[in-house]
């Protein structure tokens, strides 16, 4: 890793947003790629706060401070992921599911399929099934994507979905999942239309999911 691509981890370790748009910024400069700052700059200090979490050696206002500050530097990293001239490619409303607060993936899932030229609404956090009912209905969109890092919240998605069926709009919408403990299985379990482990994916199984 480059010295900025390293002080760029320190600093969401640290969770210092100065820091952060700074070395986001010096490695802009510098000339790496905005996904590999994205990747190994941002997203693995993420995952290093993660760990330190569950080994007790770091507690929820620290997990926080580092949220904030990658949300800051992708702020500053968002024009750069998105491409221009794009065509449209479908409508999708995106949403971390009920009872979760977690946003940072499902912001990021947000923003590559804006990149790839679909339009965005995003619903927010604490999403309930019946909010995500009423957007199939005032909204209209293509695909409903649902957001969850905790296993708590993951039957959330079940019950949007039967929400969904429940208000007769299932049909008219396609409903992809993700989020870190959810899986495949699950999602074929639960009666989802697609699953993506992370946020390119996401737009891949968007892209296919609009043709299917
Ligand atoms: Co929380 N948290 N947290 N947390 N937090 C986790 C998720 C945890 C794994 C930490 C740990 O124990 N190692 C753990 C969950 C354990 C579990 O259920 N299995 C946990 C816990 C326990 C909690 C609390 C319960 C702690 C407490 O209060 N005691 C609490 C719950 C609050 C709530 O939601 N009700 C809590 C709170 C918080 C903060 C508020 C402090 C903060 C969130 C701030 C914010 O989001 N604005 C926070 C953070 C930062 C984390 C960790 C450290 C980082 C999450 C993150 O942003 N990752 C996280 C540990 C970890 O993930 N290693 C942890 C970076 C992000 C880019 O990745 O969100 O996984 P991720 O998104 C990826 C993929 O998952 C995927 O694409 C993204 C990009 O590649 N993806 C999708 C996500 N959504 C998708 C949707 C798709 C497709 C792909 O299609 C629709």
């Amino acid at each position: 890793m480059t010295e900025n691509l390293t002080n760029l981890y320190n600093s969401v370790l640290e969770g210092s947003i100065d820091g952060v748009n700074q070395n986001v910024q010096a490695a802009l400069d510098e000339g790496i790629e905005p996904g590999e700052i994205l990747s190994k700059g941002m997203i693995a200090a993420m995952q290093e706060v993660g760990r330190l979490y569950e080994e007790g050696d770091c507690f929820v206002p620290e997990m926080l401070v580092s949220a904030r500050a990658m949300q800051a530097g992708l702020a500053l990293l968002k024009p750069h992921l998105l491409s221009t001239n794009v065509q449209a490619m479908g409508k999708v409303a995106v949403g971390t599911v009920k009872g979760d607060l977690h946003d940072i993936g499902k912001n990021l899932v947000g923003l590559m399929l804006e990149g790839a030229g679909f339009e965005v609404i995003n619903l927010g956090v604490d999403v309930t099934p019946d909010a995500f009912v009423n957007s199939v209905k005032t909204d209209a969109p293509d695909i409903i994507a649902m957001s969850a890092l905790l296993t708590t919240t993951m039957p959330s998605m079940e019950a949007t979905l039967a929400a969904l069926e429940a208000a007769g709009v299932r049909k008219q919408v396609k409903v992809m999942v993700g989020g870190a403990p959810v899986t495949e299985e699950y999602a074929r379990k639960i009666g989802a239309d697609g699953f993506a482990d992370d946020a390119s994916r996401a737009v891949a199984v968007a892209r296919t999911l609009m043709t299917s």
